[in-house]
């Protein structure tokens, strides 16, 4: 093969929460995450997936900002992040739920680029029957802003990607591959188990998330086939531990199982999964610092 038909460039996955990105994102790069210490020449962007086909290599972007998105949270200093990263792709996927479209839709269209290809992906399709009116809810979402492409899918059935692929390698500048054809991300499992418990964080205390919350693997280790891994969610006093963990420890429970099986489907292994809530380290000698100041 001639090097030149080979494409290769940088995509982002955005839209509000919930309309399937992390499942886009998984189907598209496959299920397993295998990790390797090879690093492409590339730092411009973070890299969160990446796709090595026949003719072209899409390496998927983080936007950050994105993951801790939720209604309201998006202030300037984001915005401006958001849009630094959108403007250094060479194409975004706006992802929306089949005829449903809201102002949070709005808010992130806002965000789009002019001037870089900007495809909308209609998601979750299996759940529209009605073909009529699907057809007339993309037709109207594709009337709000000028999109390059659209394309209709759904990320947990696997259904359409190929397609959706097809639209996205035009968009990519012809380049050798930037990264090994078998590297499929280039955070550690460490990090992204990390990044799971965080999105469940925020899918589940929303507004109520203490602020200045952090999210800390203790313990990574193989056993076995299995994983054991140890995740501490860190907050600055004890009387925040409860939003954390629920009446009867439910909240707790149900962001760890959720987290559980993701890391599974990402490490395609079983997974031990203990998370735990403990007041920061160091908080006491804050507090101690406070009271000698007659702060507290
Ligand atoms: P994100 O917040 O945008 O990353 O969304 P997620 O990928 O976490 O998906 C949110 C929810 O939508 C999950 O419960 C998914 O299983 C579900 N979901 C994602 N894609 C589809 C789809 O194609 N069809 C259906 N029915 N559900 C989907
Ligand atoms: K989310
Ligand atoms: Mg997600």
């Amino acid at each position: 093969m001639n090097e030149t038909d080979f494409r290769c460039g940088f995509v982002a996955i955005v839209g509000r929460p919930n309309v399937g990105k992390s499942t886009l994102m998984n189907h598209l790069i496959g299920q397993k995450i295998s990790i390797t210490s090879k690093k492409a020449q590339t730092t411009r962007h973070r890299v969160t997936g990446i796709h090595t086909a026949d003719t072209a290599q899409f390496v998927f972007v983080d936007t950050p900002g994105f993951q801790t998105f939720h209604k309201g949270a998006l202030n300037e200093a984001l915005n401006k992040s958001v849009k630094d990263t959108l403007s250094n792709v060479d194409c975004v996927l706006f992802v929306v739920e089949a005829k449903r479209f809201s102002a949070a839709d709005r808010e992130v269209m806002a965000l789009l680029p002019k001037n870089i290809p900007v495809i909308l992906v209609v998601n979750k399709v299996d759940k529209a029957k009605d073909k009529v009116e699907l057809a007339n809810f993309i037709d109207d979402v594709r009337a709000e802003f000028n999109f390059a492409d659209a394309e209709v899918v759904s990320a947990k059935h696997g259904q359409r990607l190929t397609e959706l692929l097809a639209k996205v390698e035009p968009l990519l500048p012809e380049s050798v591959p930037l990264y090994p054809e078998d590297m499929v991300t280039d955070k550690s499992q460490r990090f992204l188990a990390a990044e799971i418990v965080r999105e469940k964080l925020f899918r589940y205390l929303g507004e109520e998330l203490p602020y200045s919350m952090n999210v800390e693997v203790e313990a990574f280790e193989l056993d076995g086939t299995m994983y054991r891994i140890h995740v501490a969610i860190l907050v600055d006093k004890e009387g925040q531990k409860p939003i954390v963990i629920g009446k009867g420890g439910e909240k707790l429970k149900k962001i760890s199982t959720e987290a559980r099986l993701d890391m599974e489907a990402l490490f395609d292994t079983k997974v031990y999964l203990e998370v735990w809530v403990k007041v920061k380290s160091g908080w006491a000698d804050d507090v101690r610092f406070l009271k000698e100041f007659g702060l507290d």
